[in-house]
């Protein structure tokens, strides 16, 4: 096997033995041939577009929850990417049938096999490695794992009912096109029109998210317990959780939040619910143990699972993009109603969790409710009690390294306010930072997706100062990224023309030299230093 799609990979170079993140090699080479045959399906229908033929939405879903599965931590069973695999390739037949010009197909596209020893055998040679020249196969694999990011996000939007044809559309040409002989050139065009693709993907799945479920409005979330049993919801899918909430009214199961799913509890239409009584715990590296204390039954509906320990693992339930060898799987596809009853009865016999915390974390400053503070911050700019904003959006992870954040967030000058999004919020979000004239100095604006929330607020506070230049804003870049959706925040930003981003707490061990050279010289991305130097470049 050979991966290095996420921060955490072997010695910041490749996993190739094992997965620092669990992953057997076995899965690892299913997975690259998954992405194998997407690309090939992806060729027929970008061919068959040109033709002037309709692409279903199914077939749109289907690719994106083929990438989605990928994405590090989302799932680890076997089964499911031989049966992925097995699904595409029916459907890349089908496909077929019906484009006229059959001609120049390449491997991708006509490749049929549906022996396991056959499989493994085409796995070993479509993998990262095979791209031979270094640049071409950073550029290539940088292309996909921003489509992996926007096709996470893609899939949250068409859970609610939300499809972008355009979208999916360069999704599956972009992927197609990282098995043609691209230049360097060509390849980092490619890049940024991911980027723009990014910005669309995420605008689509805000709209999405508050149309269906109301603008995040500031909250005031309890992270204690109650003396209820209780069933927690992890992962970024906000669908699963309307439901989950639908099926345990009345039964007097309460439901809270963990890791990423703790921005639900800013939403109008999830807040109403009396169940959601709050959040458990804190980023998903810890939920070794916070789920051992949790007591309840846990549902893990995308990535970011830990492979558990057998005291809990019984208590574990996957659904959507998520899976994991021997825990139930919930199933639903896009539209259908998921059957939680299960979890609930089990969450009836247990304890209630263990409180592991007490009191309160306030967030749901997205873009509308900071842009209904607008005046209340511009005046605090303008007066000076407010010097700069520090956006600190991204992932949080298990590395020791990562400690830089919380160090850099206490040493952050009282005069400075941090711009959040994604799990590395929990690096600073209790440390009790106090306020600027009311406006809090952690403003979360909720999960990774939401970064586009702060990059809607920055433009706005570009026009309301009446500058030519995003880069003019007293904002400065310093985010954390562990897996692929960073990827893709990371790419809107500077399609979005943000410079200067301090990226950490490495860089991506999938940046060649010159390709990190590149971002370097044209982007002005950096590493991360050490707190006092980092504060002095970036604030003072
Ligand atoms: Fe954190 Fe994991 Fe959200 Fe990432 S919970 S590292 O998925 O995308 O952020
Ligand atoms: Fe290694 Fe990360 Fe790939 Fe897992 S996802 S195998 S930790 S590089």
């Amino acid at each position: 096997m050979f991966c290095y799609q996420c921060q955490e990979t072997a010695a910041c170079t490749g996993c190739t033995v094992k997965g620092v993140c669990g992953k057997t090699p076995e899965v690892a080479r299913m997975q690259d041939l998954l992405v194998y045959v997407s690309k090939g399906l992806s060729e027929i229908t970008s061919k068959l577009r040109k033709e002037g033929k309709e692409v279903s939405k199914e077939v749109n879903h289907l690719i994106t929850l083929n990438l989605f599965t990928t994405i590090t931590n989302a799932n680890f069973d076997f089964d499911v990417f031989v049966e992925r695999i097995y699904n595409s390739l029916d459907l890349k037949k089908k496909l077929l049938e019906k484009l006229d010009d059959k001609s120049n197909l390449g491997d991708a596209a006509l490749w049929d096999e549906r022996d396991i020893e056959k499989m493994n055998e085409k796995a070993s040679k479509v993998g990262v490695l095979s791209t031979e020249n270094e640049d071409i196969r950073s550029l290539r694999e940088l292309i996909i794992y921003g489509l992996k990011g926007l096709s996470a996000y893609s899939k949250h939007a068409n859970v609610l009912g939300f499809d972008d044809e355009e979208v999916d559309a360069f999704l599956q040409e972009a992927l197609y096109k990282t098995t043609l002989p691209l230049s360097a050139e060509q390849l980092l065009a490619l890049v940024m029109e991911t980027g723009n693709a990014g910005v669309k993907g995420m605008a689509l799945l805000d709209n999405a998210n508050t149309s269906t479920f109301g603008n995040p409005e500031i909250t005031s979330v309890n992270i204690g317990t109650s003396n209820r049993p209780g069933i927690l919801i992890s992962g970024h899918d906000l669908s699963d959780l309307k439901q989950l909430l639908e099926q345990t009214k009345g039964t007097g199961v309460d439901v809270y939040t963990h890791s990423e799913m703790l921005p639900a509890n800013y939403y109008p239409e999830l807040k109403k619910y009396d169940n959601l009584v709050g959040n458990y715990g804190n980023a998903w590296w810890k939920q070794k143990e916070e789920f051992e204390s949790f007591n309840g039954p846990i549902l893990m509906t995308t990535n970011c699972i830990v492979p558990p320990k057998d005291t809990y693992k019984d208590r574990i339930y996957t659904t959507g993009s998520a899976g994991f060898p021997g825990c139930k799987h919930i199933k639903g596809e896009v539209g259908e109603e998921k059957d939680f009853s299960e979890i609930i009865e089990q969450a009836k016999k247990c304890p209630a969790p263990t409180q592991i915390e007490e009191g309160s974390i306030v967030g749901g400053f997205a873009h509308n409710q900071v842009l209904a503070l607008a005046d209340k911050i511009v005046d605090a700019v303008k007066s000076g009690a407010i010097k700069k904003f520090v956006v600190m959006a991204g992932c949080d992870g298990r590395q020791k390294s990562r400690n830089y954040y919380t160090d850099f967030a206490k040493a952050l000058p009282k005069d400075t306010v941090i711009l959040t999004a994604g799990c590395a919020k929990y690096k600073y979000n209790k440390l009790d930072l106090g306020d600027i004239d009311g406006i809090p100095r952690v403003l979360d604006a909720g999960q990774c997706n939401d970064s586009y929330s702060l990059a809607v607020i920055a433009l706005k506070l570009k026009e309301v100062f009446e500058l030519e230049d995003i880069n003019e804003l007293p904002i400065v870049y310093n985010i954390a990224w562990y897996e692929q959706k960073a990827v893709i925040v990371l790419l809107a930003l500077l399609a979005l023309g943000v410079k200067n981003i301090h990226l950490g707490p490495t860089l991506p061990a999938f940046l060649s030299e010159n390709v990190a050279g590149i971002l370097v010289k044209e982007f002005g991305i950096a590493g991360i230093g050490n707190v006092d130097d980092d504060i002095d470049l970036l604030i003072k």
